[in-house]
């Protein structure tokens, strides 16, 4: 189903008071969901570092000196161990990710398939994040148990080639596409604080409200600035900038999970009370979310105490 709103229509909402924007966002999701449940998501760096992309914000990217360990592909064992434990912990998605611009070695690709097998038998809700796909990969993720795929678009059109050089926005859309005609629900969204103005973040959701297949869930992610990257320097986004583009995507995209992910290890319990009150309706928890620290599952389960929250159940 297509979103047929306009750049405008978002622009509207995306600057409205802040007050009554949180208003209306928390309107529209208490009429899509349950407004106290929350999807708790772990994440899982399957491949680490030496990526051949440039992203201008990330610590695995292999020009930049940021310290991060390169491991290749985990073992399958190794994996299932840790889906198994984020179960325990209360997570209902389990989102492998790896530093990859695409999957090159079909050996490493099967290898992936059996571990989007191994995680969907624990009836786990699977996503992963593997750089570009081909037709063939994605109707092979399909079948193998794959629920999302996540393959941010970061940021707007225009914005793009100012944080990315090595591959372009086409290339990311025509992923997406792929994704979508594969039946995998899309998991898209962007990161603040990359030097975007207000209207690249309205531009970006507009692109997303235009996709063929809408997301099924957005990342919001705050960047995390790594030493060694062109973005080491940038400063903290504001809070109010987190809630403001997490109530417009919600009002947006009514039935998609929009998720409050990378930063939120910076944040306070009350700041991020605001942005579940605004409509975020999924978390990373675990201590890591691919490279950098995310807080702990023990706060996390004091903060869903004190707020009356309770983890969602897997959709499938
Ligand atoms: N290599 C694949 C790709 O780029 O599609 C998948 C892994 S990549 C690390 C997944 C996403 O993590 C990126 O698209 C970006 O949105 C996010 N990310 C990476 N580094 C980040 C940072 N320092 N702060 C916030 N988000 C970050
Ligand atoms: C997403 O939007 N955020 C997650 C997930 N999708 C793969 C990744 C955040 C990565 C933050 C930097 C790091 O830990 O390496
Ligand atoms: Fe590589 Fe993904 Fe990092 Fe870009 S964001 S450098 S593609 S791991």
């Amino acid at each position: 189903m297509k979103n047929n709103i306009t750049r405008e229509e978002i622009g509207e909402i995306y600057h409205s008071p802040l007050l009554s924007l949180i208003q209306r966002s928390a309107e529209v999701h208490r009429n899509s969901f349950i407004s106290g449940e929350v999807q708790v998501c772990t994440l899982l760096s399957i491949k680490t570092g030496s990526c051949s992309e440039d992203c201008g914000y990330c610590p695995q990217s292999a020009r930049y000196k940021t310290g991060v360990e390169s491991q290749k592909l985990m073992e399958l064992s190794t994996v299932l161990e840790s889906a198994s434990a984020a179960k325990a912990n209360g997570s209902t998605r389990f989102c492998m990710g790896a530093a990859w611009r695409n999957m090159k070695s079909e050996e490493d690709f099967e290898h992936v398939l059996e571990m989007v097998r191994g995680v969907s038998a624990m009836g786990l809700e699977v996503c992963s994040t593997l750089g570009m796909l081909t037709d063939d990969q994605a109707f092979r993720l399909k079948e193998a148990g794959l629920t999302a795929y996540n393959h941010n678009l970061d940021t707007s059109r225009e914005h793009y080639p100012n944080v990315i050089t090595t591959r372009t926005y086409d290339d990311r859309l025509d992923t997406l596409e792929r994704v979508g005609n594969a039946k995998i629900s899309i998991c898209s969204g962007g990161i603040l604080g990359l030097g975007e103005s207000h209207e690249d973040r309205i531009s970006m959701l507009h692109t997303l409200a235009s996709l063929s297949v809408l997301p099924e869930s957005i990342p919001v992610n705050a960047i995390v600035p790594v030493k060694g990257t062109p973005l080491e320097d940038s400063p903290r986004v504001s809070v109010w900038d987190m809630v403001r583009m997490i109530a417009t995507a919600r009002i947006v995209f009514p039935t998609a999970k929009v998720r409050l992910s990378a930063g939120r290890a910076e944040m306070s319990d009350v700041e991020q009370a605001l942005c579940f009150m605004a409509g975020a309706n999924s978390i990373f928890s675990g201590d890591k979310l691919l490279t950098t620290p995310n807080g702990s599952v023990a706060a996390d389960n004091q903060l869903f105490d004190i707020l009356g929250i309770s983890a969602m159940k897997p959709a499938n």
